[in-house]
């Protein structure tokens, strides 16, 4: 595997435009929030002081508020839409003005325990904590974290948002020009509607000046998701270990993870059995068995129940972990997040798996991942059923996984 090693160094440092990493080149050529904490995680298997450097970049675009963006428009590229003319946050530099799974403390912990540089941790450590004090602030309903637009989750065009989405009113966006279906497949990407109603809740955001808490009291979309209620909860896990590096109390991080262990369990459905988007505005449940469903170990939350959804979703599938359930009325294993595999989303499922002592479908999951890189490459995405390769080539964070398992 030494070969693949050497290329994925060789599209972290590719990536790399000078203190930040863009996901792909073309298709998305600025800096992604949850993008970069792979991407620092990556390069601290061969470059400690580069990795710091990701997360540095990252927070220096926080906002006042403590958010962290979601794209930081360093460059400013027209290959991209929307750009920052459409976000009109008027920052320096411009970003857009909504938030990311916060996968960075996470990041952080991984590279401290690398390389002890207590002086550079030290110095992101309240700014992690203020990014995590206004998820607490402004995105909880009964302790779930909630996202304001489905770019947050990341997860695009997942089927769990479909309910929220449908009543989202999109009449008055106008004439917009879509860039990525100029870099890859259409058949792999969002369709129309779904880029109509992501403008709407954009729209809705910029006309009231980004103000989060109008934007949770009375915007167009709001939905409780499991994989920002699991990854903010493993986060300030994380966060509450480096507190003790760092001999800063821990107390305020402790009442998060205890809101947040009650939050997770308002996303149990109890018809299906496992843990499901809820959108807030009509207290319904998305009824979508996600990769998000088995982000629970991950947040050191163990469930019997889950574990045997997840053997049966393996038995079903060539490569896991689909992106959405195979036997769902929605799967489509090309497009996107409504089936596909994502390597980012199995390092963290096997990440947890692992730690709750499940080492088999751990073990299977990252052979799967390992598979489908060998096979095809560092791509964005991969057809659970035949294997095939989907989206941007070269990806920053398939081959920071890549790295991080190769250790
Ligand atoms: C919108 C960069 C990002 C990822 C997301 C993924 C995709 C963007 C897009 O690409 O989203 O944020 O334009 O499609 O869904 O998870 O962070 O890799």
């Amino acid at each position: 595997m030494r070969e693949l090693d050497d290329r994925a160094r060789a599209i972290l440092t590719g990536n790399d435009r000078g203190g930040y990493t863009v996901p792909t080149r073309g298709l998305y050529p600025y800096q992604w929030n949850w993008d970069s904490a792979f991407a620092a995680m990556g390069f601290s298997a061969f470059d400690p002081d580069r990795a710091w450097r990701e997360l540095e970049t990252l927070f220096a675009a926080q906002w006042e508020t403590g958010m962290v963006p979601h794209i930081i428009f360093h460059e400013v590229d027209p290959g991209y839409f929307p750009g920052p003319d459409v976000w009109q946050t008027h920052r320096q530099p411009p970003t857009t003005g909504i938030t990311q799974p916060p996968v960075a403390a996470t990041a952080a912990r991984r590279i401290y325990e690398r390389d002890h540089d207590r002086a550079r941790l030290a110095a992101l450590y309240p700014k992690m904590l203020a990014w995590h004090r206004w998820f607490a602030a402004h995105r909880l309903d009964r302790g779930a974290v909630c996202i304001a637009h489905p770019w947050e989750a990341g997860r695009d065009n997942a089927p769990d948002w479909d309910g929220a989405m449908a009543g989202v009113d999109s009449s008055g966006v106008g004439e917009y020009t879509r860039r990525d279906t100029a870099h890859v497949d259409a058949a792999m990407r969002p369709q129309k509607i779904d880029y109509d109603r992501y403008l709407s809740i954009l729209y809705f955001g910029r006309d009231t000046g980004w103000d989060a808490a109008e934007i949770a009291a009375n915007g167009p979309f709001f939905v409780a998701d499991p994989s920002m209620t699991f990854i903010l909860l493993r986060a300030n896990r994380d966060l509450a270990v480096l507190a003790g590096v760092l001999g800063e109390d821990s107390g305020e991080i402790e009442g998060w993870i205890a809101e947040l262990e009650a939050g997770a369990e308002t996303l149990w459905n109890a018809d299906g059995e496992y843990y499901d988007s809820r959108d807030v505005r009509t207290g319904t449940f998305a009824n979508s068995l996600s990769c998000a469903s088995y982000l629970c170990w991950y947040a050191g939350i163990d469930n019997r129940r889950m574990l045997e959804h997840l053997r049966s979703v393996l038995g079903r599938v060539r490569y896991g972990v689909p992106s959405y359930d195979p036997e769902g009325p929605e799967f489509n294993a090309l497009r996107y997040w409504r089936g596909p595999v994502w390597g980012v989303v199995n390092f963290l499922i096997a990440d947890g798996l692992a730690a709750a002592g499940h080492e088999v479908q751990a073990d299977r999951i990252r052979a799967d991942t390992r598979a489908l890189i060998e096979r095809n490459g560092f791509f964005e995405y991969f057809d659970p059923l035949e294997g095939r390769p989907a989206g941007g080539d070269n990806f920053t964070w398939t081959a920071a996984i890549w790295l991080i398992w190769a250790g």
